[in-house]
């Protein structure tokens, strides 16, 4: 009985121990659950904090921008490429920053701002020059190159004009060093010297002044040409000359014919007639024309009329009834096609009047003779002539009645063509 009890109860307790192994395994259970998950969560943040170790390894390895070149004609300031450093820029002189002072390099290892760049400051930009001055941009400074009337006069002795020719209208020839001290000023500890006008500062302490050689400077004639034949430098500025036959104009720029003719500057004797021509001028005479069977007389220093003829010599009759001369002057390369002389009929007779150009070759070549109006016929040049060089041609004006010649006209044209174009 009692073994039975025993029995009964170790079932029972093996009843209430399975009960409870039961619900301790559950216990287990959810503690090791608990426990994985844990786990995998710590394996997480290991992981995570492993990458972000890797990551910031890398970073300290490589944490530099891109190297940065300094702007051309410029510099940059400060060597460090590392994050948050700032490097800066300065332009050399002459030249002007454009962008940013300074940039810094920024976390994402880039730098800020936009590049920079030196620009060129051209100091004429504003027009500097008074008067008609031309502005001649260099490093750093500007000079004026005054235009004629404005040269800068020197009080040194005169020098004597290397051309005589051009003397006599220009004024005063400027003369005087070359080369001259520079006035130079210390305001803050920076010297800053000047020149007078015509001279540019030269040397490496800026202390000398050297004469701008203006001719030379505008020998390309990139502000236009300074002078319309030869330029000649003078100490601080420089002057215009012309060819002999020449005076230079007013505005000491251009050349303008000496009239000999009206000046007395000829020898041209009592029986000629002065030619005033672009440069020189010329002694003409004219001499009425020989030929048979008629002879003619001079009406006017420029003009022959034939002698009346007699009755019976048909060879007379038929000659040319008058000659008349003219001269021009032109100067060298004149464009064409222009008209250059008209002759003109002034009561003509007949029916008919015909213009036509007599001559040889060389006429041909240059001339033509076109009809303007019903009495009027022209001398046409027809090609630019390169002088210097003396063309003739002839025109001849003929009246008709019913195609039977009734008069003819000679007009004699020389050309005297000059050697240059002004
Ligand atoms: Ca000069
Ligand atoms: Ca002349």
């Amino acid at each position: 009985m009692l073994a039975k009890t025993f029995l009964a109860i170790y079932f029972l307790l093996l009843i209430l121990l399975s009960g409870s192994l039961k619900q301790v395994q559950k216990l287990l259970s959810a503690h090791e659950a608990s426990y994985l998950q844990s786990l995998r969560n710590l394996k997480k943040k290991i992981n995570l904090l492993q990458s972000n170790a890797g990551k910031q390894a890398t970073r300290a390895t490589n944490s530099t921008c891109p190297k940065l070149e300094p702007p051309v004609n410029g510099r940059k300031l400060g060597k460090s490429h590392s994050v948050g450093h700032e490097v800066h820029f300065v332009c050399d002189p002459g030249f002007e920053l454009v962008g940013p002072e300074s940039r810094v390099c920024q976390e994402s290892l880039t730098w800020n701002g936009q590049q920079t760049a030196c620009r060129y400051i051209n100091e004429c930009a504003s027009s500097p020059c008074l008067n008609g001055g031309t502005c001649v941009d260099e490093v750093n400074h500007f000079f004026c190159v005054c235009a004629k009337v404005f040269v800068t006069m020197t009080n040194t002795s005169a020098a004597t004009s290397p051309d005589t020719a051009a003397a006599s209208t220009m004024p005063a020839a400027t003369s005087g060093p070359l080369v001259r001290p520079s006035r130079c000023t210390i305001t803050q500890g920076t010297t800053h010297c000047t020149c007078e006008p015509g001279y540019t500062i030269s040397g490496r302490d800026s202390t000398t002044c050297t004469d701008i050689d203006e001719c030379e400077l505008f020998h390309n004639g990139q502000a236009g040409k300074l002078c319309l034949h030869a330029c000649v430098n003078t100490p601080g500025g420089y002057r215009c000359s012309c060819p002999a036959g020449y005076n230079v104009t007013r505005d000491g720029r251009s050349c303008k014919d000496i009239d000999e003719c009206a000046t007395r500057q000829n020898n041209c004797t009592k029986d000629q007639t002065c030619i005033n021509t672009y440069g020189s001028f010329q002694c003409v005479r004219v001499d009425c024309p020989k030929i048979p069977n008629a002879t003619y007389v001079k009406t006017s220093p420029m003009r022959c009329e034939r002698n009346p003829c007699s009755v019976d010599n048909k060879a007379c009759s038929q000659a040319p009834n008058s000659f008349s001369y003219h001269y021009l002057a032109v100067v060298s390369n004149l464009s064409a096609p222009r008209v250059m002389f008209r002759v003109s009929a002034m009561r003509p007779i007949g029916d008919t009047l015909r213009f036509s150009l007599l001559g040889g070759r060389q006429a041909r070549r240059h001339f033509t003779v076109q009809r303007s109006d019903r009495v009027t016929g022209q001398l046409m040049l027809v090609s630019p002539v390169q002088g210097p060089a003396t063309l003739e041609a002839e025109v001849e004006m003929s009246e008709l009645e019913r195609r039977v010649p009734l008069g003819r006209y000679i007009t004699k044209v020389t050309m005297f063509v000059s050697q240059y174009e002004f």
